[in-house]
């Protein structure tokens, strides 16, 4: 067995599901991420920028690096929903993924070192300075899509990326011809996206996507987008849903489990969660990405797309005394939208109004009271 076979096996044995190895180098795809940058479609996420030189040329990262070991897991699972409504993206249903998966590339780094196979490696999942896609596309773990999602024969787009940079020569991957398969003419993503993000196929504006908004957006999402958010509290699952890769593959629920918070919670919790509690009842869950405010701010505007006696209840007492201006506007939009018929509505919204102090939560709160009652 030549020493690209050996360090495929060891991560086969290590539980990951696709392995390839491409040679490190600048990505394939590098025009297209900075003229992604250039056009902002990065939004907030300002570490893209920071770490754009890294990104360009990942040698940057492990100057005695020579190739990459490019590694997927598949997580698919059947849709999630929380009792009562709100749906949530399904990789972040259970443990959060960067552990997991971390802790499977540690072990096959002491792996390969063990076997003499390499000396310096650097381990990367997701928030690692690499355009993880363009890498994996080249090690032939799937194709690059209209959705920008990279897609394979067997897992369609329910996998994770994750690479070891290494500095053995690993050579390519068998599989460096890419497996077979295309979008052809199909564009059931770009029809479907809720919020026209994918504004040209393989060119997602983050600003517009569900995903950007309600897990990296720290602050308001626009109201232009709210009504469009379709009951989504934390991620989007759309565009892989509708993606007809996506129908085959085992069912692997069991690989990250279901969170109690997903399990037993409800919207009305999340949004009822005090910051005291966060950190531990959300604890092991990619649902603390956003943070508390975050997560609640989710769920008040989700609650518009699932209403209820609870959720009424729940929206008004977070207008009156939620600690976070941004949940309390949020609140204030959700009962406009799904509630302004109830006793005493507009009267609370309008008093929450005059109570905020100028800023985004007086102009949020008014702008509701403009457009909806
Ligand atoms: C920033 C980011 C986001 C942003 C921006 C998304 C985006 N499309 O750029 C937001 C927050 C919106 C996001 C959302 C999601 N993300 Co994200 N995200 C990332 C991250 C950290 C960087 C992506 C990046 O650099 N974008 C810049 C653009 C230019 O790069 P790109 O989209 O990868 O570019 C691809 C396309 O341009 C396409 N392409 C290239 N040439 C061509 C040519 C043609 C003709 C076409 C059609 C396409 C095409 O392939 C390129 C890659 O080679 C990566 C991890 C990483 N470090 O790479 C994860 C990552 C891409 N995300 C991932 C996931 C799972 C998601 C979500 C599904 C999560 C969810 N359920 O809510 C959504 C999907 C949204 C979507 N359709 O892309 C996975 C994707 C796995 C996979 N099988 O593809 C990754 C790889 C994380 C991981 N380690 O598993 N994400
Ligand atoms: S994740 Fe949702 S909002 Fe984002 S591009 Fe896909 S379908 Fe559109
Ligand atoms: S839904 Fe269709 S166009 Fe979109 S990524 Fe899947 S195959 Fe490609």
């Amino acid at each position: 067995m030549d020493r690209t076979e050996i360090a495929r096996q060891a991560a086969l044995e290590e539980g990951f599901d696709l392995v390839g190895t491409a040679p490190l180098r600048p990505p394939r795809a590098a025009d297209r991420f900075e003229s992604w940058l250039a056009q902002g479609f990065q939004a907030g996420m300002g570490w893209l920028e920071r770490q754009r030189e890294r990104i360009l040329d990942p040698r940057r990262i492990l100057p005695e690096g020579k190739s990459l070991l490019v590694l997927g897991w598949g997580h698919r699972r059947s849709p999630v929903e929380l009792e009562g409504g709100g749906r949530v993206a399904r990789y972040a249903a259970g443990r959060d993924y960067h552990n997991a998966v971390g802790r499977k590339l540690r072990k096959l780094v002491r792996r390969l070192r063990g076997l003499g196979l390499v000396e310096h490696a650097r381990t990367i999942v997701d928030a690692g300075p690499l355009l993880e896609r363009s890498h994996a596309a080249e090690a032939g773990l799937g194709f690059e899509s209209k959705a920008a999602n990279l897609l394979h024969p067997v897992y369609g787009p329910w996998f994770f990326l994750s690479e070891v940079l290494v500095d053995a020569d690993l050579g390519p991957s068998d599989a460096a011809s890419p497996p077979v398969g295309s979008c052809g003419t199909c564009t059931a993503c770009l029809v479907a996206c809720p919020t026209g993000a994918i504004r040209e196929p393989g060119l997602v504006d983050a600003g517009l996507c569900i995903s950007y908004q309600t897990i990296e957006n720290r602050g308001s999402i626009p109201h232009e987008l709210r009504s469009s958010l379709g009951g989504w509290a934390f991620g989007c699952d759309v565009c892989s849903e509708v993606c007809p890769w996506g129908e085959t593959g085992e069912e692997g629920a069991e690989r990250l489990g279901t969170h109690a918070r997903v399990a037993e919670g409800t919207l009305v919790d999340w949004l009822r969660t005090p910051e005291e509690s966060f950190a531990g009842e959300f604890q092991g869950s990619p649902l603390q990405r956003p943070r508390r405010a975050g997560l609640a701010r989710n769920a008040a505007l989700a609650l518009a797309h699932a209403p209820s006696d609870r959720g009424l209840a729940a929206l008004r007492s977070a207008l009156e005394d939620d600690p976070s201006p941004m949940v309390r506007e949020a609140a204030g939009w959700a009962l406009a939208s799904a509630h302004s018929e109830d006793r005493g509505v507009r009267e609370s919204i309008g008093r929450a109004r005059m109570r905020a102090p100028d800023g985004e939560e007086r102009s949020g709160l008014s702008r509701t009271l403009e457009e909806s009652l």
